[in-house]
């Protein structure tokens, strides 16, 4: 951790900046062919953000139809983990049933949205599940039922009860909604993305215990959904850090750099912006300080832009 502070005050913002762009410049190593194919485009929500084919999420195939099979979605490792989490972009009106059949097949207990469904006025991400309390959507097989909101100052926790029509069978899950992320940006506060990180973690657990034998993975569940508009930015943000204080937690020490490489290689532009990369090990040292790992840093010295030691 004390490494971990001199390199960013080292580096100051500026050179963490040359850090991600060298990161940002290396290729996507993978193909998209799924994402390309002319069936699926319409499936897309930016032409520009595909999802790679060796670790897309496959869905099952509906009546022998090929494009049936295909999300904007990837399985992507967490600490120890492998497919921890399944990043995605915001559903559009055409794949709301496919985002619930993924979440239907993966066993997905909780559904993080880093995203507002508008901000400035565009829209972000369909509104793919009822927002209020009591309210009753039908997506394909799917009716989903809101079960009841939870309001806190940066995020909205909401219980879903989702019923599968052609099996009849029925599950809950939660859905936690971050509401003060722009897309571009960086949270309002690290510590108002720390408080609801955790918050996802404890419902995970909770889910997983509910279910007991159930769930025959691994201890930490099924995985967790991600996503926010595109399914890169903000989604790659929040698992960058959910990876790298798991990694602090169990063995002490951090690499964000290889944490997002790793995941750019299983979700392709993860992390999109030099201020979420800066956010990222800025958090990470205000959750030491409050976890009292480390001692009161000086915060000015991280932002200090007048100084000479910028390595450039
Ligand atoms: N082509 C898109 C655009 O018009 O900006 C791609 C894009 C959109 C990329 C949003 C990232 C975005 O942010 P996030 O992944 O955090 O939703
Ligand atoms: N389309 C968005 C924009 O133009 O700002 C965001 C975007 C940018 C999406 C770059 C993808 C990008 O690809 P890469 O991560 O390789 O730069």
């Amino acid at each position: 951790l004390e490494t971990l502070v001199q390199h960013v005050q080292t580096l100051r913002q500026k050179g963490l900046y040359h850090e991600y762009a060298s990161i940002k410049m290396e290729p996507p190593a993978g193909t998209f062919v799924a994402s390309k194919a002319k069936y699926n485009l319409p499936k897309n929500r930016y032409s520009d953000v595909l999802a790679f084919d060796h670790s897309r999420v496959k869905l099952p195939q509906v009546d022998g139809d090929p494009s049936s099979d295909y999300i904007n979605a990837n399985y992507v490792d967490g600490y120890m983990q492998k497919q921890a989490f399944i990043s995605t972009q915001g559903p559009l009106p055409r794949t709301f049933g496919d985002f619930w059949r993924m979440v239907w097949q993966c066993q997905v207990l909780v559904v993080v949205m880093t995203t507002r469904a508008v901000e400035r006025g565009r829209t972000k991400c369909g509104q793919y599940w009822p927002c209020e309390e009591e309210a009753e959507n039908q997506f394909d097989e799917f009716i989903v039922i809101n079960t009841g909101i939870e309001q806190h100052h940066d995020y909205i926790i909401t219980g879903l009860f989702l019923h599968n029509t052609k099996t009849g069978e029925s599950r809950h899950l939660t859905h936690l909604q971050f509401i003060s992320w722009p897309d571009y940006g960086v949270p309002r506060s690290a510590a108002a993305f720390l408080d609801f990180l955790f918050r996802v973690r404890s419902c995970q657990n909770e889910a997983t215990k509910n279910l007991g034998n159930l769930w025959q993975g691994h201890p930490n569940g099924p995985p967790i959904v991600v996503h926010c508009s595109a399914g890169i930015g903000r989604t790659g943000t929040f698992m960058t850090m959910d990876i790298t204080l798991r990694r602090l937690e169990h063995i002490g020490t951090v690499d964000v750099q290889e944490t997002v490489r790793r995941i750019r290689s299983q979700r392709a532009f993860s992390i999109q912006m030099p201020d979420q990369y800066v956010f990222c090990h800025l958090a990470v040292i205000e959750h030491a300080v409050r976890q009292e790992l480390l001692p009161e840093v000086n915060w000015a010295g991280f932002t200090d832009s007048s100084s000479e030691s910028d390595d450039d």
